[in-house]
């Protein structure tokens, strides 16, 4: 089986990847507190001092924090309506009164529609009719793969595996090939959904990276709202130094969902910002420090670079931290993702990754190619702006949300 569709499209992809950004600013020296450090706490009796190495504000010289101007940044109001409706409320979260919404399967199923309308429906009508599964219908089947931005390695290992089973006979009817991708997915899924939690009394450090837009900073605010009602103590760190409003971003998700925050003037040197916020984190104990960081293109050396001094600087405190760096991808970026993947878990060292706006996109089989380039977890998935619309990766829900019966 030749992938002929693949080799019309081949140079789509590559289009298709985002400009080059503008030019960025040279991270700082390493130096750990250059600008003093603000203790933006989003909750009363969470302040703590510093190491003593760092310029953590003592309590009561806290900036207030002030409400985030981000224009389709996490829209307060209609994020707190949004995060009514899961049917797994935790007493006392911004997740607890929800009951008017659609079951969590119903939300996965519903933020999947438009890839599932685009393969799943695609699949229900190749076979319409067929009576044989011939060397046509498998290379349309192929192109449908292709389409829906399961990439070629996916697509390779998929199509392999039903040609196989239709050579061997096992596979004879059309109709049952649906069933037959939806195996095969899944066995590619199956092995990059590996749960993580963050460890009660460890202070440990998640370091979320990946480039402009991609939902760092909306996924930062969901994680914390999901580990808080689940009983953990976050800190958030506000890593972003360089885009404008990001720390008052950030500022209105700690606000929100009710956790402390580290933050220092815009133009800081993110390095030094999280440093603090490590040693803040360490002196109070908190279990978990949740690092926001700039977007940055992949293509971009001088600002890899400062990913790379961050983790530097975080190891001086504990050689083990960061102890999770995760990518946040856009599902919407296509087969650019898996570049992302490789020059990101180059440079830092991914140790998992989160893939967002599953809900924009009908290309939702770009999770199969990610799952496909490096066998890296994928921890979360988003299919939605709402607090619970961040899922835990897995793969026998994702397949089924993608394979769901037409109007079931
Ligand atoms: N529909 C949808 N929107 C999302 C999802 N995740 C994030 N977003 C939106 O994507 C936009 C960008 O998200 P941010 O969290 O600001 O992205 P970022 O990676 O922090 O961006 P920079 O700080 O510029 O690097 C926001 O409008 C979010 O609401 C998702 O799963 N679904
Ligand atoms: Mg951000």
């Amino acid at each position: 089986m030749v992938f002929n569709w693949f080799k019309r499209n081949k140079g789509k992809a590559e289009e298709e990847s985002i400009d080059a950004d503008a030019a960025a600013p040279e991270p700082k020296g390493e130096s750990a507190a250059d600008a003093p450090t603000r203790d933006v706490s989003g909750t009363t009796g969470e302040q703590g001092t510093g190491s003593g190495e760092t310029s953590v504000a003592p309590p009561g010289t806290a900036t207030p924090p002030s409400r985030p101007a981000p224009q389709s940044k996490p829209e307060p109001e209609q994020a707190q309506d949004e995060a009514v409706g899961t049917s797994e409320p935790v007493l006392g979260s911004p997740l607890a009164t929800e009951t008017r919404r659609p079951g969590l399967f119903g939300r996965l199923r519903e933020g999947l529609r438009r890839s599932r309308e685009q393969l799943s429906n695609s699949v229900e009508q190749l076979v319409l009719g067929k009576k044989v599964i011939d060397d046509a219908l498998l290379e349309d089947l192929e192109a449908i793969l292709l389409q829906a931005d399961m990439g070629v390695a996916a697509t390779r290992e998929i199509m392999d595996r039903v040609t196989q089973r239709v050579r061997r006979n096992e596979l004879k009817d059309p109709t049952a090939l649906r069933a037959a991708i939806r195996q095969a997915l899944l066995d590619i899924l199956q092995p990059r959904a590996q749960d993580w939690t963050p460890q009660k009394g460890q202070t440990q450090v998640l370091m979320m990276v990946g480039i402009n837009g991609a939902g760092k900073t909306t996924t930062i605010g969901k994680l914390s709202a999901r580990w808080k009602a689940e009983g953990y103590s976050i800190l958030l760190g506000a890593g972003d130094t360089f885009r404008a409003a990001a720390v008052e971003q950030l500022q209105g998700w700690a606000e929100r969902v009710q956790v402390p925050v580290i933050a220092q003037g815009a133009g800081a040197d993110s390095a030094s910002v999280l440093y603090d916020a490590y040693a803040a984190a360490r002196a109070r104990g908190v279990d978990l420090l949740i690092a926001d960081t700039a977007g940055r293109l992949h293509t971009q050396a001088h600002l890899m670079e400062e990913l790379k001094k961050v983790k530097r600087v975080l190891a001086k405190q504990d050689p083990a931290a960061p102890h999770q760096i995760w990518l946040v991808l856009d599902a919407g970026t296509g087969q650019n993702a898996l570049q992302q993947v490789q020059q990101f878990h180059e440079a830092v060292g991914l140790t998992g990754i989160c893939i967002t706006k599953l809900d924009g996109t009908a290309k939702g089989g770009v999770v199969a190619a990610v799952a496909k380039a490096l066998p890296l977890p994928i921890r979360f998935i988003g299919v939605g702006e709402g607090v619970e619309d961040l899922r835990p990766f897995s793969a026998e829900a994702f397949v089924d949300a993608l394979f769901a019966e037409s109007g079931s």
